[in-house]
């Protein structure tokens, strides 16, 4: 019996990205969670295994050489992940090419614009009493998420999936597809994507990924609530810890 893998989470896009791939690879895990509004990825005990201080973060007992790995990075721990199981990575080395890809796409784009799009549309108006601040980057970050939407539709056109079979480029994007009417996206205008967001969230493993931890979830970082206003404080404004 393997031994589970320790999964340092919090239920967001970032984390749903793992949780859906140990649901889709059926291994064993145990939910570490890590909450990010009242400042627990600051723990040097979680910074010891991301020193970025963001989960997602896993600890798998069973690394090479049945010796203890821990991977922080999102996209690092999928590719862990699919090498670890042989699965959802490409049959080939021109399918892998596809899926890396669109993997790097998400981490270093979608993941990124539609983050700070959210950031400019939800968060940044309980922060500022200028409300006039907010509009360049509310306009550029929408624009921009609106832009990989269109990209990723066309790559979806003729396709169920971003690198034809499904694999860990889907379970990379589809989280950060989740929050589109939050984003100012309107649906409709992508049927490709709209089509394979349905398809991939069909899925009973993404399903279960991502319902995990739900219950976790505040209000939201929005609310005028204490625990939200602290959230906020925890998050936004950070710098370098010397
Ligand atoms: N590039 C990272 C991003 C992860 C990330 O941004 N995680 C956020 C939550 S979605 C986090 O942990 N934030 C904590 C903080 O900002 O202190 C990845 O893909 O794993």
């Amino acid at each position: 019996m393997p031994q589970p893998i320790k999964l340092h989470y919090w239920p967001t896009p970032n984390g749903w990205k793992v949780s859906i791939a140990l649901e889709e690879m059926g291994l064993p895990y145990e939910l570490k969670a890590v909450n990010i509004g009242a400042g627990e990825q600051f723990r040097p005990e979680f910074l010891a295994i991301s020193p970025n201080n963001r989960m997602p973060a896993i600890v798998d007992p069973e690394g090479p050489d049945g010796q203890p790995i821990s991977v922080f990075e999102s996209g690092a721990i999928l590719q862990y992940l699919g090498r670890k199981t042989g699965r959802f990575y490409g049959r080939d080395e021109r399918q892998r090419v596809a899926v890396e890809e669109w993997l790097f796409w998400q981490v270093g784009g979608l993941g990124p614009m539609a983050g700070q799009t959210h950031h400019f549309r939800q968060y940044a108006p309980s922060m500022l009493a200028d409300q006039r601040q907010i509009a360049y980057g509310a306009i550029r970050y929408t624009n921009e998420t609106h832009r990989l939407y269109g990209v990723l539709n066309e790559r979806l056109q003729g396709r169920d999936f971003i690198a034809d079979d499904y694999s860990i480029a889907d379970m990379a994007c589809w989280g950060w597809v989740v929050p589109w009417r939050n984003q100012g996206i309107d649906l409709d205008e992508f049927p490709h994507l709209k089509a394979w967001f349905e398809r991939v969230g069909a899925r009973e493993a993404v399903q279960r990924g991502f319902k995990l931890g739900a219950e976790l979830r505040s209000q939201g970082l929005h609310s005028n609530s204490a625990d939200a206003e602290k959230a906020r404080a925890v998050l936004f404004g950070q710098r370098a810890r010397t």
